[in-house]
């Protein structure tokens, strides 16, 4: 394991490193890192990605394990599964657990593997710009394990499962058919599509979540119960897209846009490896200019969630609309109306709070502590830290990380802190908020967030 930090970094950071590397060591299984081992101990596909990104600057080699591992458990439709289940956990450690999934049988027809127990339905897509970064971590080891190679036509596969089999609205923006897909689970944004969710029976499961986490912290059983009957249908139904009547579809613009923010990382990546990169670059801009039509908002300063059933933006305004900051060629002007509506009275950066909450600070749902209906979380606040860089909003960059990095270690790497007090909320020693620690303080402030 190496050192990370610069040669002038202070003794207070060399030690937040040396407690985030220890979060991450005490997280790794072998062959991948559990996002917490007492509430979430299998592996998750957005998490890893996150993951891999901090992990690469420990060990370049456990990086590219971490990624290997999660796409060794893609399906043959190109789907990467939410989660790959570790088959030494208890089946009630988690639920829904693989019994429940059934990928191995239900998941058959779209090519689930044989042997390795999956979800099956999917994660934010931020796995090219993840092995892009991991691989700029080390050439040499990339080149030399041929790491570049093998994932470049998994990863293809898997952002063409979303641009294709996903196009429910038929305008080339993928959409996400459970609220667990987006990552944001409980936004306020899905409450008026979900409501059309006819909910699982209460005595039809037994959530595992609650022994590990606080309840007013999680969703609550109402929730889980449209969540369970949605997965249920989607797996009774073959994990089929087409053809099948889904209840919950929407377009999301952080899922979107980390899409083309990973379309630019698979240009960079066939440039590497001698591949035309045109062919991503005029994807990721066909993508941007639809997100931009279907999910763009003045009125409101920022993207919004599109309810494809009833083809109708949904109001509220979520982190999730300002993560198209994180892609690279966005229109000025819509950065420009982003950065005044991160730090304008809805998000409130740097005037109310100093990282950016999951939800609008005067929406009605605002909720403190509970899980994506307000709390910081670390992820986001990243996202947002390598946008305002990347659109040279420096100072305004410099600021939140500093922010990052002072709430991961004053909350012991928390899954998600309170917005206005930083005070932890969820778990602790949570692998990505540990892994992004590491980025963050690998990358000197001058430079930009390329690395
Ligand atoms: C369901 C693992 C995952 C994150 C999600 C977060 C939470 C799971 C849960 O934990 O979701 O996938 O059981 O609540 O919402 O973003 O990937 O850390």
């Amino acid at each position: 394991m190496t050192v990370i930090t610069t040669p002038t970094a202070t003794a207070p950071d060399r030690q937040l490193e040396r407690r985030a590397a220890r979060v991450l060591l005490a997280n790794w299984t072998g062959a991948s890192t559990v996002p917490s081992p007492a509430l979430y101990p299998h592996q998750w596909s957005w998490d890893s990605a996150f993951i891999a990104i901090g992990l690469r600057h420990l060990s370049p080699r456990r990086a590219q394990r971490e990624l290997e591992t999660l796409l060794g458990a893609q399906w043959d439709d190109g789907r990467v599964p939410h989660i790959v289940f570790n088959p030494a956990v208890p089946l009630d450690a988690y639920f829904p657990s693989p019994d429940f999934w059934r990928s191995t049988t239900a998941g058959r027809a779209n090519g689930a593997p044989a042997r390795t127990e999956t979800s099956g339905i999917v994660q934010p897509p931020v796995h090219a710009l993840a092995a892009l970064l991991v691989h700029r971590s080390d050439p040499a080891l990339s080149a030399r394990r041929g790491f570049l190679r093998r994932l470049y036509p998994r990863l293809t596969a898997w952002n063409a499962y979303l641009t294709g089999h996903r196009d429910f609205g038929g305008q080339g923006v993928p959409a996400v058919l459970h609220p667990w897909e987006p990552g944001m689970d409980n936004s306020p944004c899905w409450d008026a599509p979900l409501s059309r969710v006819t909910p699982a029976p209460p005595d039809s499961f037994r959530r595992a979540d609650l022994t590990g986490g606080r309840a007013a912290d999680r969703p609550t059983d109402a929730d889980y119960a449209r969540y369970v009957s949605l997965a249920a249908h989607y797996r009774d139904h073959g994990y089929r897209d087409r053809g099948t009547a889904h209840a919950f579809v929407v377009e999301d613009p952080g899922f979107t846009a980390l899409l083309v923010v990973s379309e630019h990382a698979l240009a960079a990546i066939a440039a590497e490896l001698g591949h035309d990169p045109g062919p991503h670059t005029a994807r990721a801009r066909r993508l941007t200019a639809a997100m931009t039509r279907r999910l763009w908002n003045e009125e409101a300063g920022v993207f919004l969630s599109r309810d494809v059933r009833t083809d109708t933006l949904i109001e509220d305004r979520s982190v999730a609309g300002l993560l198209p900051l994180a892609v690279p060629d966005l229109d000025p002007d819509l950065v420009r109306a982003l950065v005044r509506t991160l730090t304008g009275p809805h998000f409130g950066l740097g005037t109310t709070v100093s990282l950016a909450p999951s939800y609008d600070l005067l929406g009605a749902a605002f909720d403190p502590s509970r899980y994506w209906r307000g709390p910081a979380w670390f992820n986001t606040n990243w996202l947002l830290e390598r946008g305002l860089r990347g659109h040279g909003h420096t100072e305004t960059a410099d600021t939140l990380r500093r922010s990052i990095l002072r709430a991961a270690g004053e909350s012991g790497f928390a899954e998600y802190v309170d917005p206005r007090t930083g005070q932890a909320r969820g778990t602790t020693d949570f692998s990505w908020t540990a892994a992004l620690t590491l980025d963050l303080l690998a990358r000197p402030l001058t430079e930009g967030a390329r690395r």
